[in-house]
């Protein structure tokens, strides 16, 4: 995708961010707006736009995704108590960025949530 993404350029060094974990296919790094004590974005380093395109084209990078958010929410400390990890899919669910993303949410309770 490139110059056009976000996630792209972020990938590609352009912009800063706080990376916690990287693989050869994947990156993890702090939301820049935290909506949780710990909230993490892991994306896959290729661009997809959600995570229906993605699950569908490449579902061993989706799988990957799903371990790096794991991985995190191990190192964050937050297999204990919990966490939370959302893919906003789409305008109508709120996703704002078209490069596909998890959030990890955790170290406060959360409570259940639609929204
Ligand atoms: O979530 C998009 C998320 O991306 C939102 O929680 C803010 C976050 N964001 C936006 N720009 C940045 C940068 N530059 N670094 C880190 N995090 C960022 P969505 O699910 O698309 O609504």
């Amino acid at each position: 995708m490139g110059t056009d993404c976000l996630f792209c350029r972020i990938v590609a060094g352009e912009i800063p961010a706080t990376i916690v974990r990287e693989t050869a296919t994947t990156l993890a790094f702090r939301d820049i707006n935290p909506q949780a004590p710990t909230h993490v974005l892991v994306i896959p380093k290729e661009h997809y736009a959600d995570v229906a395109t993605l699950a569908q084209d490449d579902p061993g990078l989706a799988g990957e995704v799903l371990a790096t958010a794991a991985t995190v929410a191990e190192e964050e400390g937050l297999l204990a108590d919990g966490f939370r990890l959302m893919f906003n899919t789409g305008a109508y669910a709120g996703q704002e960025v078209f490069h596909v993303h998890a959030h990890v949410f955790g170290g406060a309770p959360l409570g259940p949530m639609l929204c």
